[in-house]
């Protein structure tokens, strides 16, 4: 059984800090957001989890190992560094898309995210250490079977982006709404899922929808683990797996 712990990290009234005291430089806001998104991944990834940049305002981290002090550590630094806070809210669930939305639950209660009042709360909690198990995470990569044959070095690259994006669109809404689970563009063709407890019919099941309803055929190597990088390396490594004996489902267990 899986049992995600999920934080949400919501840059601290944002939407009034990018227009006061006017709209402030695009290029300045994107350059920003991409940093504080970097510094979110190693500060998150050298704890052992995961960071998607989602919104960039906000990102959703998968923090199993990471307690409460190392939660208000990666709040300080992020305060030190930037003229924009974090708030930071954690959840946890056999269900992913569940754990994300009682993390999103606790967020908005404690305030808005364009409330100037709410700075830097930390809400939620974790798994105590006694409770974890070897099987806490499964996560899924999945990638576009030959996206440099068939887009890259074919097609005009925004015609590239679009096929991608809609192949993302349509694995995001079926996983979350089939298997409560959340899966996230990270770069080039490739997509990382948190997945509750599937097997492999059921990446066989995600991977042949997205085929059906948009044409993109895509492959996936699963993983499951104590930490979610733990589980995330044995995903690419049954990924590589998979191009190798030219499977579309390999799953690391
Ligand atoms: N984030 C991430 N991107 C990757 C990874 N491997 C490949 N990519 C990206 O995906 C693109 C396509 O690579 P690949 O899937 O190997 O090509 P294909 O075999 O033609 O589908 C690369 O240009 C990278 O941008 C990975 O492990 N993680
Ligand atoms: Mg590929």
């Amino acid at each position: 059984m899986t049992n995600t712990q999920v934080t949400l990290i919501q840059i601290d009234n944002y939407g009034p800090w990018t227009t006061t005291p006017e709209p402030r430089r695009e290029v300045d806001l994107q350059a920003l957001q991409s940093r504080i998104y970097a510094d979110v991944s190693q500060l998150v990834g050298n704890r052992e989890g995961y960071a998607f940049f989602g919104r960039f305002d906000n990102m959703v981290t998968v923090t199993n190992g990471l307690d409460t002090t190392a939660h208000q550590l990666i709040q300080e630094s992020l305060g030190n560094r930037y003229p924009v806070t974090a708030s930071m809210s954690v959840a946890v669930s056999p269900s992913p898309a569940e754990a994300l939305g009682t993390a999103s639950d606790r967020l908005q209660a404690a305030g808005s995210a364009q409330d100037s009042e709410r700075q830097e709360v930390l809400r939620g909690e974790t798994i105590p250490e006694a409770e974890r198990t070897e099987t806490d995470l499964q996560i899924a990569h999945f990638d576009v079977d030959d996206v440099t044959g068939k887009y890259t070095d074919q097609l005009n690259e925004f015609d590239t982006f679009i096929r991608i994006e809609e192949g993302y669109a349509e694995l995001m809404r079926y996983m979350r709404n089939a298997h409560d689970s959340v899966a996230f563009f990270v770069g080039g063709d490739n997509i990382i899922a948190v997945c509750s407890d599937m097997d492999e019919r059921d990446y066989h099941d995600a991977v042949a929808h997205v085929k059906d309803a948009v044409g993109v055929e895509l492959r996936v190597g699963v993983g499951r683990a104590r930490t979610p990088q733990a589980a995330g390396m044995d995903a690419k490594h049954a990924l590589e797996d998979c191009r190798e004996d030219d499977y579309i489902v390999e799953l690391d267990w």
